[in-house]
């Protein structure tokens, strides 16, 4: 593929990637129009700033962004070709200098300071830890299965930068799904800069200094946030690629049972499909697929299956049959139909970002909620195809012409290359999914995971980071992953617990266990090569303390309902960095090997083979460790030793957290008695509870209760009260004072 359009243009661009300073920079040629104004979004000022390139009377639309509300605060004009500033409202604000320039047709240049002791945070899924700082980052999506730390792009672009300066944030949202790289002060200059490729325009949002969690509320505001999931969603999930027939389904799932090890959910990997074929089961393998289903359900389980973007192609299929007539599936430039290889063979590719076809593959899901299938499971929707490394070399600096970016899409504003829109394809899939789910069953909030993704995902999807390894480097790097997964608004996600290619040892699953019972999504993978991993596949000492962390998990359950609820409300993250609670704690910042879940508990896990302590740093105030014992003095380090079947984490002194009784399915959640337990003498919690499927939350369908404990007394405050749930038993714990409590009834 020739990339090149003249070789200045290439030697200019070395020049703006070795080094940003301005001299160097090549000519500004932008000579399109703009427009610039700002909003106050939940109390951070935002200053959004369109550009357009000549030619084009607006920025593109995206889809990303929920208009604010109260937009247009300013009406700044931006003069055509001039460098735009950030406007700066305080001299506070003049941290980054924020210029943007056009350099050739097809690139946009961005350049903006990084302080020497600023950090980075966010850009969704970054395999270079916790802080994003000194490297480069590619958002293109891009499948890659071989997770070494230099690896650059992965399966998600969120094109949304967090910077930390002495201990206040602002951010930095460049709104396009196109190709773009962010240089985080690689060179040691204190400069950063971002080259998007892209023939239209695009939006840029600044958010101005504000504490973590505003910033998060703003951004999440500006690009949604996730619904309440079904509970059945939180519990415990086991998959593998793939159980090849349905009884090998039904043995794993009874074997939960009979060892009483709580599960929720069996996820069907492709083999469940005829031949791959997208919304079919194989008739060989699960002849009997609404009957398995059945019988899974008579004991408690729930079923995901998969569904990748590629259609087979094949006259008699009639996915492929019905989307050729109406000519839902992606053309190339010269208007033939793009084949691309995947699993099926030649497959075809819907145009997601056609809404006529999201409703025809809605729609397609009847199939599957039919068969009383529960959850949908998107992969390969980058999408990913076969004999292709990435399908935009990383060095290309423009953006190749139509007839070499893979197909065409039609967006709002009409044909469209896909390199221009590819970032958005796995979103507008799942898009269709979560319709199509909510269409079909109205009364239940759905479940569809995703692989690929772009800036609010989290709407439409929970997000798993792809094929890592079985390796210890791997259960550690999955701690800074997900805390920038979450800071980039992206609440609802997890790895393939006891990792997805290699075989797991013994001692790797149960610590990962120990640290995935804290992931939001709860799911043990493997892929077809790797040795088995479900939780007895190893000795019993093992099987035990996996156990242990899925109850413990489990019993949690209320807890963690509770810390959706504060998503919806605020965008907050389940998993937080513990900045998130401790701003000025510059010892904190530098902290990626233990995280905050929710505001009680502090995850501190153990991440290296052969280890059985390790220091942990407490922030200010005493922590109770988890399974009990004597409180630590916080504000400094501890040696911690964790018994392989410990849980490895803290609760902060004054806090409530709701546990409920012991259940092996989320099925027996509304029942089970839920116990207070109360860390220190004064101690504050919040308890939410609603019916934990439907959207009757949405219409105040929920209850909610303010708990203290001050003075040996247990108190509850009502709320709201809007849900009428089954009667169940309540109680309050105090060290080892148990008492029946009632709630508050108004
Ligand atoms: O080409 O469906 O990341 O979780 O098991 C591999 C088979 C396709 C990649 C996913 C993985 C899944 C596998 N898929």
């Amino acid at each position: 593929m020739k990339q090149l359009e003249s070789p200045t243009d290439w030697l200019e661009a070395r020049k703006i990637k070795t080094r940003g300073r301005e001299e160097q920079r090549p000519a500004n040629i932008f000579a399109g129009g703009s427009s610039c104004d700002s909003a106050e979004i939940q109390g951070v000022v935002v200053s959004r700033l369109s550009v357009y390139p000549k030619g084009s009377e607006s920025a593109p639309r995206t889809f990303a962004v929920i208009e604010p509300e109260e937009s247009s605060v300013e009406g700044l004009e931006a003069e055509g070709e001039a460098t735009w500033f950030w406007k700066r409202s305080s001299k506070d604000q003049q941290l980054l200098d924020f210029e943007w320039q056009q350099s050739s047709e097809s690139r946009w240049n961005f350049y903006f300071k990084l302080p020497k002791d600023a950090m980075c945070f966010g850009l969704g899924e970054r395999l270079s830890g916790f802080n994003l700082r000194g490297r480069v980052h590619t958002l293109f999506n891009h499948s890659d299965n071989m997770h070494v730390p230099t690896l650059d792009p992965l399966y998600k672009s969120i094109p949304f930068l967090l910077i930390r300066h002495q201990g206040r944030y602002q951010g930095i949202f460049l709104d396009s799904p196109a190709r773009q790289r962010w240089s985080l002060d690689v060179e040691l200059e204190e400069q950063a800069s971002i080259e998007l490729l892209s023939r239209r325009g695009f939006t840029v949002y600044l958010f101005e200094t504000s504490s973590l969690p505003d910033l998060l509320a703003a951004y999440t505001a500006l690009t949604g946030r996730s619904k309440l999931p079904p509970n059945w969603s939180l519990g415990h999930q086991q998959s593998r690629w793939s159980y090849p027939d349905e009884s090998t389904v039904l043995a794993v799932a009874a074997e939960f049972r009979t060892r009483n090890i709580p599960c929720d959910a069996i996820v069907l990997d492709i083999d469940f499909m005829d031949e791959y074929r997208v919304f079919t089961s194989s008739p060989e393998r699960f002849p009997n697929f609404k009957e398995m289903i059945a019988k899974l359900q008579d004991q408690n389980f729930r079923v995901v299956t998969i569904v990748d973007p590629g259609v087979k192609k094949d006259a008699k299929y009639f996915v492929y049959r019905d989307g050729k007539k109406h000519d839902y599936f992606c053309k190339k430039a010269d208007g033939k139909t793009f084949y691309g290889k995947v699993w099926p063979g030649q497959s075809v590719f819907p145009d997601f970002l056609r809404e006529d076809v999201r409703l025809w593959w809605a729609a397609l899901h009847g199939f599957l909620v039919e068969n009383n299938v529960s959850g949908v499971w998107n992969d390969m929707n980058e999408p990913c195809l076969f004999g292709q490394g990435c399908p935009l070399p990383l060095d290309a600096i423009e953006l190749p012409k139509e007839h070499h970016q893979l197909f065409m899409q039609q967006s709002p504003e009409g044909d469209v290359g896909h390199f221009e829109v590819r970032n958005l394809y796995g979103l507008e899939m799942s898009r269709a999914t979560w319709e199509g789910l909510t269409a079909l069953r109205p009364d239940e909030r759905p479940f569809v995971l995703s692989r690929a993704g772009y800036a609010g995902i989290q709407r439409y999807a929970a997000v798993w980071l792809g094929d890592n390894m079985s390796w210890w480097e791997h259960l550690a790097v999955s701690v800074p992953m997900l805390l920038n997964v979450g800071l980039s608004g992206v609440p609802f996600c997890g790895v393939d617990v006891g990792g997805f290619g290699d075989d797991c040892s013994p001692e790797l699953l149960a610590r990962w266990y120990a640290l995935a019972m804290f992931y939001p999504f709860f799911r043990n993978h493997c892929s077809k090569a790797g040795a088995e991993q479900e939780p007895w596949s190893f000795n019993q000492r093992v099987e035990d303390a996996i156990r242990h962390f899925v109850e413990t998990r489990y019993r949690l359950l209320p807890y963690i309902r509770c810390l959706f609820w504060e998503h919806i409300r605020t965008g907050a993250p389940l998993m937080r960095p513990i900045i998130w609670d401790y701003p000025e704690d510059q010892f904190a910042a530098e902290i990626d090997d233990q995280f905050l879940f929710g505001r009680d508990i502090l995850v501190t896990p153990i991440v290296k083979r052969g280890q059985t302590e390790r220091s942990v740093y407490l922030p200010n105030g005493l922590w109770y460790p988890f399974d009990g014992g004597e409180p630590l003095e916080g504000g400094r380090l501890h040696k911690v030793g964790f018994e392989l079947d410990e849980v490895p984490a803290f609760v902060r002194d004054g806090s409530i957290v709701p546990f409920v009784d012991l259940i092996q399915s989320t099925d027996y959640y509304e029942l089970a008695p839920i116990t207070f337990k109360v860390w220190g003498d004064h101690a504050m919690g919040l308890y939410l509870d609603d019916d934990g499927i439907s959207f009757e939350y949405e219409e105040d369908g929920y209850n909610e209760w303010l708990l203290r404990y001050d003075n040996g007394q247990f108190s509850s405050n009502l709320a709201n009260f809007g849900y009428i749930a089954p009667e169940r038993e309540y109680y309050f714990q105090h060290g080892l004072r148990k008492e029946r409590v009632h709630l508050a009834r108004e």
